[in-house]
């Protein structure tokens, strides 16, 4: 019986928390998230809020990657013909200066093969570890991450990555109501705007955990030794 101290509860639920069945999703952390010239720093949001979770994130991810834990990476993204790109999601963005899809310091912003688009060197995957693909801002939608999950037996999933409030949330969200046993690491995640950040990781803890629970990158560290 494992669990670490969370809240609003200890997690994982029942103490089953093993590598085998247990993964560290890393959301979005791309250029275009949280890099110079990319999507995020075009909307004129401060790049550190989105940074700040690097260093936790990559703590955890040699601890999970050297205790043999499962890691999947995810990256939004979109089409190089952008057929997949929802013309609303297109026209919002280019009323703020950002359209997606449009050339920018880092190549075409949230196009796939594009400069902007890949994850950070800092927490490159690596070869073994699945990556996915995603349109939209929840890694379920469009996706087979279930499938990957169910197939390789994981139940408990560890979320980090930005933003908290969007592509965090929307994943976890998906991921309680299919079932998965969700954690999320406060230090591991990042918004463009703080008050958002703290707000997301509030409404997690309503009714008991209503989409699951929130740990730091260190209880986790303590709980797995
Ligand atoms: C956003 C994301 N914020 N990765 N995407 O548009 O959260």
């Amino acid at each position: 019986m494992t669990t670490l101290p969370a809240d609003p509860y200890p997690w994982p639920f029942d103490g089953d928390l093993r590598p085998q069945n247990t993964a560290l999703i890393i959301i979005d952390m791309q250029t275009d998230f949280c890099g110079k010239g990319g999507y995020v720093d075009a909307m004129g949001y401060d790049l550190s809020l989105t940074r700040a979770p690097i260093e936790p994130i990559k703590s955890v991810l040699a601890a999970f990657r050297a205790k043999g834990f499962h890691v999947i990476h995810t990256r939004e993204g979109h089409r190089p013909d952008l057929a997949d790109l929802p013309a609303n999601k297109r026209w919002r963005s280019q009323r703020i200066g950002a359209g997606i899809g449009d050339p920018g310091p880092c190549g075409k912003i949230l196009v796939r093969g594009e400069p902007g688009w890949e994850i950070i060197d800092e927490l490159a995957p690596l070869a073994h570890e699945p990556i996915i693909d995603k349109p939209g801002k929840g890694s379920f939608c469009a996706t087979d991450l279930e499938l990957i999950l169910r197939l390789n037996g994981i139940r408990n999933i560890v979320l980090t990555g930005i933003t908290t409030d969007v592509c965090v949330h929307t994943t976890m969200r998906e991921a309680n109501d299919r079932g998965f046993e969700c954690l999320l690491l406060q230090d591991c995640c990042g918004a463009t705007k703080l008050e958002n950040h703290l707000a997301a990781i509030d409404m997690i803890k309503m009714q008991g955990g209503v989409f699951g629970a929130v740990a730091t990158s260190k209880m986790l560290l303590e709980a797995i030794g």
